[in-house]
Order: structure tokens, then C-alpha cells, then sequence
């Protein structure tokens, strides 16, 4: 019937239709993520948008990296957007009179002539990069495109593990909710409730222009969004000890599983642009190891079978938190989160049931990872602020998957999470939700609380194939293809039933859409 959805039959105009889109976003040195949300230029949607672009003109893909490249800051930070001059100011906020990169971010070495952001995006550059090469080395090496970006993508790196280590275990963090991409993720609740709220008139909501408020983050999301962004720039743009000078309202910092483990898939990807380059690219991977390691032993939890986010400020001596009341996250860690942990939860459910032994069961497991989290068993973590997890479950704990030097069981377990009741990978949902399904906070539609994206579910799909899950991945894959189509290549979609969210020909989605075609 002309309703069913044939892959087959739609694959050549479903290419042709998302190369019109990334066309049509094109505006001669770069890609917007949208024409009407986000007329600039945005640093993880370019790296994404470059992986789909390799397909249909190498060239641009290659520009677009080299733009977004070209507004770094002399400290090696690529900033989150790249302003376009000839947008009107009032178009997206916060706008460049905003962020002041040129005056405030003088110091942090931000350019003189390009206006940017000041924070930053999960770093999938240099893998980007790679991806961009390997589609045309011919094009590559007659631009030497790989001689040029090296060294730029190199200086990202040094800073995200340097300036960025705020919780001295090795990982980066990331400052404020925008710079790990999932904006309003339910992740951020705990640590953002610190946070003094910019009062509500001293900013105007020009995404309110283009998307639905109840699609949206809250007014009091934002408003502690620009406190935080503020604070950053007043303190001008330095981290560490510096910024704690600047930071009057609070402090943000937290050690994401999918920033980092991008940082780790593109440390990997440099080592093989070394190797391109005539060095032994060994180090690199070897860096790249000790990273997974680092990665597990802060952020894994075992019993919960996912990576959770460690709020590096949070569950500090005497800390009650905005919500007053301690609770343990999932490793046993003390955190302000104002949900119950989950092995608390668990022994709460089981008591209701009247199952005895099971509770007293689940009360012991807890303890134990109390125990075993507070001795530090995990033997890596430095003393210094290690923070509590925060015990909720994002799709960003799936995101590990990506990484090659995953442990085989840590591997199994993650893709046995993403088929359970949380996530429903192959069952329940149709594509992998942002959010917990069963999450005290989830919503089907708002933004990153519960909408279905394509850049993480094409993430998966890539460690999925990569740990050898290749039936998994080719369903993921042609859900992925299917629900691109029927929604116009939207920038988020409903989980359940893949019903088209926020911006239409989003270019992310069009470009990792190209992406699974090849
Ligand atoms: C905003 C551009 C960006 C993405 C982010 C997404 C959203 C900007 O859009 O943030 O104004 O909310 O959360 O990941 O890069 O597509």
C-alpha cells in the first residue's frame, strides 16, 4: 500500500530530500542548525552536520569545520556558536552583545574580529574530522585540510582535560547546561537548584518566538541558564580557580557521560589523524584508554547498569541543597538531588509489596555502594571535589556505547539498559528517548526531557554496530530512516510515536540521516 513506509523504495529521494535541506541551511561558509531557531552557526550541530555534508560535497564539509574552527579562542575553547553579522541582534538571544566575546573573553584569547558564545559543546569534532578526511583523502590532502585542523582540534582537547578537569579525576566538565547540548535535561535539576534565577525581565525568550512554550525549557530554567552564563562572562570566560571570583550566585560544574565520552571518540579519532600525519598517534590512544577507565571508575554504576552525571559540587560537608533534604544518588553518594535514589526507591517499592527479604536486600546493596563509593574503591579519584552522581537516568548514560576500549561486560549491560522498561530500545519506543520513559520528570515533549533525537540515536546506532549488536543496530537504523522521513527531518520527535517536534528540516537530522544512507 502507498502508506506503508518502504526504505527501499524511498531511499533515493529520502537522499535527495535531506540534501535539499542542508542545501537550503547552507549559507556559503557554514550550515544553520535552522533557518528560524538558530540562525548562527552552532559548534556540535556543525560536527554532525559535516558527517552527513562528507556525502554530498566533501568540500563543504570541509569549510564548515574550518569555519566553526576559525573562531576558536586563543585557550583552545571552540565556542558553542558562531555569530552570523548579518543577523538582526534581537533574532536569538543570547545575542553577541550578550557574551561580549571580544571584550569579556579578551584574556581567554576569544577573536577580535568574529563575535561568538563563551561556553562550549560536546567535542565531535575531531571524529568530524576523520569522517570528512576519509570521504575524499584525494580533496583532503590537496587542501591539507588534516595539517590545518590538527593542531586547532589538538588545542580543544588540551583545554577541555586541563582548564576543564574541575573535579580532578581526569574527565572534563562541562559549566553550564548548554554546553553539554541537552539543555533542559532532567540532569541539570539538582545542581541548577543552587542557582539564583536572573530575574525574569532583565532578558527576552526569543526561542519562544519560534517554538511552543510547553515544547520549551521553563522561564525559570532560563533564567538560571543566564545567571550562569553571566557569572562566566563577568568572571571573563576563566575557569578554575579564576572563575570561582566571578561566580557570585553559584556554582555549576558537572562530569557528563556523553561529553566525555565524545571527547574519548574523538581522542581516538586524533590519534588516527596523527598516524595520517606521519606520527605514531600511540600516545593518543593510549590517552584514550586511560580516559574509558577514568570514564568508568567516576561515572559507572554498576548496579543501576548505566553512566550517570557526577554534580562535582553537589553532596559537599553540611551541603542541604536548594530542595533541603539529602538523598543518596545511585552510587551511594550523598547529593541534594530532590528525587529518591534509585536503590532507596527500589527497597521503598519492594516494602510497599510486602516483600521482606528483597527490601532488606535492596537496603544493603546500597549501603554497600555507599560504602565502596566513599573509600573510593574505584582507586582513580584524586581527593579534591569528587562530587555526588546525580540519579537520574539521561540518554547521555547510554552514550558510552561509542567507545572501543569499553569494557565487554560494561558493553552488554548498556545495550541490556537500552532495551529495558527506561529507555525501550526495540520495544516500547520507537526511537531511544531522551529521558527515562518511566522518570519522574519525563514528558514525551519537552525538549530534552523525554523527546526522541537523532543525534544520539545515531550515536547508538554506531556503538551498537561497533560491540556487534548488528540486528539491533539495523532496526535502530531503519527507525532512524523512516521517522526522518515522515516527520521532515524534525529536530525532535515524540519517542512513542515519532509525531515531529520543535523545528522542521532540522540540518542535524538531514545530514545523520545522509550518514546512514552510505
Ligand atoms: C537553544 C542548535 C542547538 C543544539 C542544542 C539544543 C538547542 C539552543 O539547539 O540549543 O537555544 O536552546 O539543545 O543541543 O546545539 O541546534
Amino acid at each position: 500500500a502507498a502508506d506503508v513506509y518502504d526504505p527501499v523504495r524511498s531511499a533515493g529521494s529520502l537522499h535527495l530530500r535531506a540534501a535539499h535541506v542542508l542545501e537550503g541551511n547552507w549559507t556559503g561558509t557554514s550550515t544553520v542548525p535552522s533557518r528560524g531557531l538558530y540562525p548562527h552557526q552552532w559548534s556540535w550541530d556543525s560536527a554532525f552536520i559535516a558527517i552527513g555534508l562528507r556525502h554530498v560535497s566533501p568540500l563543504r564539509a570541509q569549510t564548515e569545520l574550518e569555519t566553526l574552527l576559525g573562531a576558536q579562542w586563543g585557550d583552545g575553547r571552540i565556542p558553542h556558536i558562531v555569530f552570523n553579522p548579518s543577523v538582526p541582534l534581537d533574532a536569538y538571544f543570547p545575542s553577541p552583545d550578550f557574551w561580549r566575546s571580544s571584550t569579556a573573553g579578551r584574556a581567554a584569547g576569544a577573536p577580535r574580529t568574529v563575535q561568538t558564545s563563551g561556553i562550549v559543546q560536546p567535542p565531535v569534532h575531531a571524529l568530524a574530522a576523520w569522517l570528512v578526511h576519509q570521504a575524499d583523502p584525494g580533496l583532503s590532502r590537496a587542501r591539507s585540510f588534516l595539517p590545518r585542523v590538527y593542531p586547532r582540534l589538538a588545542a580543544w582537547h588540551r583545554y577541555l582535560l586541563h582548564r576543564r578537569d574541575l573535579g580532578g579525576g581526569g574527565l572534563a566538565s562541562v559549566v553550564h547546561p548548554w554546553e553539554q547540548g541537552m539543555d533542559n535535561s532532567p540532569c541539570w535539576d539538582a545542581p541548577l537548584g543552587r542557582i539564583t534565577p536572573a530575574p525574569p525581565r532583565t532578558f527576552r525568550r526569543a526561542d519562544l518566538d519560534h517554538g511552543s512554550a510547553e515544547d520549551r525549557p521553563t522561564d525559570l530554567d532560563y533564567g538560571r541558564y543566564v545567571r550562569l552564563a553571566t557569572d562566566y562572562r563577568d568572571g571573563g570566560y576563566a575557569d578554575g580557580a579564576g572563575a570561582e571570583a566571578g561566580a557570585g550566585a553559584g556554582r555549576f560544574a558537572v562530569e557528563d557521560p556523553a561529553f566525555n565520552a565524545l571527547l574519548i571518540a574523538s581522542e581516538h579519532a586524533l590519534a588516527a589523524i596523527a598516524r595520517e600525519l606521519g606520527a605514531a598517534g600511540t600516545a593518543r590512544h593510549a590517552r584514550a584508554e586511560r580516559l574509558t577507565a577514568a570514564l568508568v571508575a567516576r561515572l559507572w554504576d554498576p548496579a543501576e547498569g548505566m553512566f550517570f552525571c557526577r554534580d562535582v559540587y553537589g553532596g559537599g560537608e553540611g551541603e542541604s541543597g536548594a530542595h533541603g533534604t539529602e538523598r543518596r544518588s545511585p552510587s551511594g553518594d550523598r547529593t541534594s538531588e530532590p528525587c529518591l535514589q534509585s536503590g532507596a526507591l527500589e527497597a521503598e517499592r519492594r516494602s510497599r509489596a510486602g516483600d521482606r527479604a528483597a527490601e532488606q536486600r535492596a537496603q544493603s546493596d546500597a549501603r554497600e555502594r555507599e560504602q565502596r563509593s566513599r573509600s573510593g574503591a574505584h582507586g582513580t579519584e584524586r581527593r579534591s571535589p569528587s562530587g555526588a552522581l546525580i540519579p537520574e537516568r539521561s540518554v547521555a548514560g547510554l552514550l558510552p556505547l561509542i567507545l572501543p576500549a569499553l569494557p565487554r561486560d560494561i558493553a552488554t549491560t548498556l545495550v541490556r539498559t537500552a532495551g529495558g522498561p527506561h529507555f525501550g530500545l526495540g520495544g516500547v519506543a520507537r526511537l531511544v528517548p531522551s529521558y527515562d520513559l518511566t522518570g519522574h520528570a519525563f514528558d514525551p515533549r519537552r525538549y530534552w526531557r523525554g523527546p526522541a533525537w537523532f543525534n544520539t540515536n545515531w550515536l547508538l546506532e554506531r556503538g551498537l554496530r561497533l560491540h556487534g549488536e548488528h540486528g539491533r543496530a539495523q532496526e535502530l537504523r531503519s527507525a532512524l530512516l523512516e521517522t526522518a522521513d515522515t516527520s521532515g527531518f524534525a529536530e525532535y520527535v515524540d519517542p512513542y510515536t515519532g509525531e515531529a517536534c520543535g523545528a522542521l528540516g532540522f540540518s542535524w537530522t538531514a545530514a545523520l540521516t545522509l550518514d546512514l544512507l552510505h
